[in-house]
């Protein structure tokens, strides 16, 4: 039995609507009432389809059906559920989605697995509201301090924990997760590049993920009055930011093999028409394949940033996540391969440009990811669409290989 595109598409549309931005893209932050509208559908499939759900001290959401092997490690499949500012339906939301829709497989073919089946659907992937990213599997596998993730606040001074325990979440419970309890960590997520649909192909099997850092870039001038300072009395933090940010493509360039560098948030203090500008803090995520690119573009971002503070100009540089690029696990990506033979659905292997928790994950369990195309290649905007019936085919993969990873060996 196929997996049953209609009731994909209706979660899909379901939770699309669990936004602060109606008519504008999906925009739903972790711990905001749109998360918990989200987590309160979720967590009612998970139920309605068989599965024992839980949250854990960081908001994550499991459901579970258990093994008939006592004590054994889980079988995860699942994604994110928090979006970026003005997002698409189906980044992260596919995954979560698809990981309902094996749920709903188990219990309509009655499987029983020997190994748990556990559906994941994990909390500020993009860091869209708490800076970093990667959050709830960072938390998971101990790599987020108890004190750290106390003293995460959003750009309004909001913490985690209490923004948590407003939608009745409890930050004191256990966020650690043995990583000896998970045997496998599955994904499926939208590719959100224009490599599949170029290729006409609908499935993507990923052999790697690029690796990533986000830095934070604060730039120190003085403030003053726009009509009397003269020009070359000014320490404009502005026009300082922009010296760096005009620079930083062909750094991109120069470094070569897919060397990516964005400036993706900047904020301007105090934001007056008509103040020379005091303070600018923006982003820098840069990216690549090897891990020498990324480490050789931190460097040249470095000196690019020193050869722009002068006199009255302060810059500080502070890093919020660093990655190394990661392969996924080659037996999961055989089993991947051979359900989507057997099923006969073509797939290319390729590698993800984006980040992802399983980029997390595969420092300590074996990990495996699938994508299917993103329409003209768009994702991380409103105009985001992925096919259902890629959806449904990316499913059937899924659960063939969950079957296989979750049979007594
Ligand atoms: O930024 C990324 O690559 C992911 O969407 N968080
Ligand atoms: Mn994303
Ligand atoms: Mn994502």
């Amino acid at each position: 039995m196929k997996a049953n595109q209609q009731r994909i598409e209706n979660h899909i549309e379901l939770l699309s609507q669990f936004t602060a931005t109606p008519g504008e893209g999906v925009t739903r932050l972790t711990y905001s009432k749109e998360d918990l509208h989200a987590r309160k559908y979720i967590k009612e499939k998970m139920n309605e389809y068989g599965l024992t759900v839980t949250e854990d001290g960081l908001g994550n959401i499991f459901g579970k059906l258990e093994g008939t092997l006592q004590d054994a490690p889980s079988v995860i499949v699942g994604s994110h559920f928090d979006s970026v500012p003005n997002g698409g339906a189906y980044d992260g939301t596919a995954g979560v989605v698809v990981g309902l829709e094996i749920a709903a497989l188990f219990q309509e073919q009655n499987v029983q697995p020997a190994y748990p089946l556990e559906v994941i659907a994990l909390i500020e992937e993009e860091g869209s509201r708490f800076a970093g990213g990667l959050m709830g599997s960072r938390g998971m596998m101990g790599l987020l301090s108890e004190e750290d993730f106390n003293k995460l606040a959003d750009e309004n001074g909001v913490l985690a924990t209490a923004a948590m325990t407003e939608i009745g979440l409890d930050a004191t419970k256990e966020k650690f997760r043995n990583p000896e309890t998970i045997r496998a960590f599955l994904e499926l997520h939208i590719e959100q590049g224009p490599i599949l649909e170029e290729k006409d192909i609908q499935i993507g099997v990923v052999e790697a993920i690029v690796g990533l850092t986000q830095l934070e870039v604060t730039v120190q001038g003085q403030a003053g009055h726009a009509g009397t300072t003269p020009m070359n009395r000014r320490s404009d933090a502005l026009v300082s930011a922009a010296q760096i940010i005009a620079n930083l493509p062909t750094i991109a360039i120069e470094e070569g093999e897919g060397t990516v560098i964005t400036t993706g948030r900047l904020n301007v203090f105090p934001n007056g028409a008509n103040v020379i500008p005091d303070k600018v803090v923006f982003t820098l995520d840069i990216r690549s394949g090897k891990e020498e690119h990324v480490l050789n573009a931190v460097r040249n971002v470095e000196k690019l940033i020193e050869s722009v503070n002068r006199d009255g100009i302060s810059i500080s540089a502070e890093q919020k996540l660093y990655i190394a690029p990661k392969e996924l696990d080659h037996g999961i990506i055989s089993l991947l391969k051979e359900a989507s033979e057997k099923l006969n659905i073509p797939y290319c292997s390729m590698n993800s440009g984006a980040g992802h928790d399983a980029m997390v994950f595969s420092d300590f369990t074996a990990c495996g990811m699938v994508f299917i195309p993103s329409k003209d290649g768009l994702s991380h905007c409103p105009e985001e669409w992925s096919d259902a019936g890629h959806l449904a085919n990316g499913t059937d993969i899924l659960f063939e290989t969950i079957k296989r990873l979750t049979e007594a060996r």
